[in-house]
């Protein structure tokens, strides 16, 4: 019978060997042991947990993005409903193609009792894989027949540009014997300073549009920039265009701090909306602080989702502003004119929330990109040619886990 899989040999000699060297996910208990392993010997460049299992996607998207090396998401069958808005909007081989390996315990397995949740979901994971044409399959026992399932997974994922999926029963990973180690700082108070330069009139003078004219007015040549979805990404192409500027250094949708992850040498702007912020407020507050992340995260506040007609965001501006005091970024700061916006990017380098308050004024339609995101895609991945490649940078931690390896 086989032994169970040793962490590190399943690591080195399954993984690694396989070309991965990132892990993003949320924590699942037929995974357990090799997760606590990761997070006691992992780095927060190489390994994060984070809020959802949607973002553990955005990150590995982004590093995918920024790389080409694939990461590995791993999660609970019961996250796997978290990851698939973004598997389908944006990963999957029909929208942006971009790969990377799905690692998903399987509770709930057929033959075995569970929990009533996991009897109902367990069954359906290879059903709900094959209805969104993830190609998977169910890791076998032995070392060695790990690693020819992962490659073959990595070749498929590859080759056809799509998330591929490596199912784990329970039982399959040895005990993690060492005590887990955990230290976890906050972040001293003298950097959560956040500073407000607002002009003196009721009515902000920006809209979103003329933000995200201040904010391309105010990059450095090596600024890469992340748009979320709605109208900012559309007025951003159409403002590029306008200008007759390439779109290259910009990616439409999603994975900015995986983006940073995978390429430390440029800031990376990530230009959202009100309403994408609050949707990813969890996550935000894990990634911002991580020593690795070189993310300023500019947030356009009008109080509204605006792209779906307007609907009010239900957060007033004053407790929109409190949230925003209690949020774990290294520079925070709340601006309402162009002044402000330059100012301010011009004071960050990694770490830094900038929100803009801005008036709901908005053209009535706006263009929508003419690339395919297959285009869009490999224009972004190609501004960072070869010198995309991890640069090697003092890694000492300054917050989470020391980085032993
Ligand atoms: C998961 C998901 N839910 C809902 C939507 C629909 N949606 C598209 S844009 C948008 C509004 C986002 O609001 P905000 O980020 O404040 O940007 P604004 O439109 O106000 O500029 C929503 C809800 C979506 N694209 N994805």
């Amino acid at each position: 019978m086989e032994q169970p899989f040793n962490l590190e040999q399943f690591y080195q000699d399954v993984l690694k060997v396989n070309g991965i060297d990132r892990s993003f996910g949320v924590p699942d208990s037929t995974l357990s042991p090799f997760l606590s392993y990761l997070a006691a010997a992992k780095c927060t460049r190489k390994h994060i947990t984070v809020a959802s299992e949607g973002a553990a996607v955005a990150l590995a998207a982004g590093y995918y993005l920024s790389t080409s090396n694939l990461a590995l998401v791993y999660m609970q069958n019961s996250g796997y409903s978290n990851a698939l808005n973004p598997l389908q909007s944006l990963v999957a081989k029909e929208v942006f193609g971009i790969p990377m390996l799905l690692m998903i315990g399987w509770r709930g397995r057929p033959g075995e009792k569970d929990e009533p949740q996991h009897n109902l979901i367990g069954p359906g994971i290879v059903r709900n894989l094959e209805a969104n044409d993830i190609p998977y399959e169910v890791i076998p026992k032995g070392l060695a027949q790990a690693r020819i399932a992962v490659a073959r997974l990595f070749a498929r994922a590859k080759k056809d540009n799509t998330p591929v999926a490596l199912i784990v029963p329970a039982n399959y990973f040895a005990a993690y014997e060492d005590p887990l180690w955990v230290s976890w700082t906050t972040a001293p108070p003298n950097e959560s300073k956040t500073y407000q330069w607002l002009s003196s009139t009721k009515r902000p003078a920006l809209s979103r549009e003329s933000t995200i004219e201040s904010v391309l007015g105010a990059l450095k040549p090596s600024d890469v920039s992340v748009s979320s979805l709605g109208g900012n990404s559309r007025e951003l192409w159409m403002l590029r265009k306008n200008k007759g500027q390439s779109i290259a250094r910009n990616f439409f949708g999603i994975g900015a701090h995986g983006v940073s992850n995978g390429c430390r040498k440029n800031r990376v702007i990530c230009i959202d909306g009100d309403g994408s912020f609050m949707m990813h407020l969890g996550n935000n507050a894990i990634l911002a602080p991580l020593p690795d992340q070189r993310v300023i995260h500019v947030v356009i506040y009008n109080g509204k989702h605006s792209s779906t007609g307007n609907q009010p965001l239900m957060i007033g501006r004053g407790d929109f502003l409190a949230l925003v005091e209690g949020l774990p970024y290294e520079r925070k700061f709340i601006v309402d004119t162009t002044e402000g916006v330059t100012r301010a990017l011009g004071s960050v380098d990694r770490s830094a929330l900038i929100v803009v308050t801005v008036n709901g004024d908005e053209r009535k339609s706006l263009p929508r990109p003419t690339e395919t995101p297959t285009e869009q895609k490999e224009a972004f991945m190609k501004s960072f040619g070869t010198g995309s490649k991890l640069l090697h940078m003092d890694t000492q931690q300054r917050r989470g886990a020391v980085c032993m390896k």
